[in-house]
């Protein structure tokens, strides 16, 4: 049984890895300063792992919680384009600043690995599709910049420290507990929710714009993959975490007309500022040296969402 520190636990995605490795008989730690991560996200799970309210800005507290720990699982942030175009001194704060000292007490503390997630928004917009890590990173917002710059301090760490660091370029990661109340919120998310309440979503822009959307579940196992993976293929690298298909906003609203049972039609407004157009991953990389391999597909996913949605009641 390992220790793992979760940064970001009550997220959408770090209380899923909890969850995830809780499942597979592994001790956690979490912390969350709940900025953007929801107390109820770890209603079921707060008896067995080890919370700590603690911000990834101070040092000391973080350098308290990676004692004893094996692999630090690093998703804490301010996870959203738009927000970081309208705060970029904010984003950077907690999306460079944060990761630099989560590094820092993780070395300290002689952890096993720090696997790290960062964004697909790294390749910008960019027109060769699928994006594979070898291609020249582009970012274009201000989250982009810092999601790159982070995975470039984990490099960092590991050439000049030694520590294991290994980056997961995570594709538009959905699923249930994706908080889909802010403005800022992920676009499944708000749709899903909008449309099982009969409320009409808003397409930015002319919905031909098109993302690799990856169901959470597919992310979980990325990480347990990257933290036992063979130092010798992973360490200092980056991995796209995604399903290398792609469906346009205008396809994923007639999937779940019907799931939702939604029959209206959706409201157009301008594009987004910062926003990129066409995403879609080549998860090859992954496949050889992760062993990874998406379980669930995006039909699936969409309907796993829209029913926990449903029965959640969010
Ligand atoms: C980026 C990253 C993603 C993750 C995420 C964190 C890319 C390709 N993806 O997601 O991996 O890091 O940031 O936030 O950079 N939209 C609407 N209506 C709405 C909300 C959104 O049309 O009500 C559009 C939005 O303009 C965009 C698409 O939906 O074209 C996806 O937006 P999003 O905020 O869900 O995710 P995105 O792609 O910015």
């Amino acid at each position: 049984m390992a220790l793992y520190l979760i940064t970001g636990v009550a997220g959408f995605i770090g209380s899923s890895l909890a969850r995830g490795l809780l499942q597979r008989g592994e001790q956690v730690r979490g912390v969350d300063n709940f900025s953007t991560g929801k107390r109820e996200n770890l209603n079921q799970i707060l008896g067995q792992i080890d919370f700590r309210e603690t911000d990834i800005l101070d040092l000391d507290a973080m350098k308290l919680a990676c004692t004893g720990v094996d692999y630090v699982l690093h998703q804490a942030a301010i996870p959203s384009v738009p927000k970081s175009v309208l705060d970029p001194i904010g984003s950077n704060r907690a999306n460079v600043d944060g990761s630099v000292n989560a590094l820092v007490a993780a070395r300290d503390a002689k952890v096993k690995r720090v696997v790290y997630a960062a964004s697909s928004s790294a390749y910008g917009d960019t027109p060769t599709l699928p994006k594979h890590e070898r291609m020249s990173p582009d970012p274009i917002s201000p989250y982009a910049v810092a999601k790159l710059a982070s995975e470039y301090y984990l490099t960092s760490f590991y050439r000049c420290y030694g520590i294991e660091t290994v980056s997961l370029r995570y594709f538009n990661i959905f699923g249930p507990r994706q908080d889909p109340s802010s403005p800022y919120s992920g676009v499944l998310a708000k749709f899903i929710t909008m449309m099982l309440r009969g409320e009409q979503p808003t397409i930015f822009g002319d919905g031909e714009q098109s993302r690799d959307f990856t169901y959470i579940d597919n992310a979980v196992q990325a990480n347990l993959l990257a933290c036992k993976a063979p130092a010798a293929q992973v360490a200092g690298k980056v991995f796209n975490v995604a399903t290398g298909r792609r469906a346009t906003l205008n396809e994923t609203f007639k999937l779940l007309q019907p799931l939702t049972s939604y029959s209206g039609a959706p409201a157009y407004a301008e594009e987004r500022g910062g926003d990129i157009k066409h995403s879609l991953a080549d998860i090859s990389q992954a496949e050889q040296h992760l062993g990874y391999k998406p379980t669930v597909n995006f039909e699936e996913g969409l309907r796993q969402t829209v029913e926990w949605y449903r029965s959640s009641r969010v």
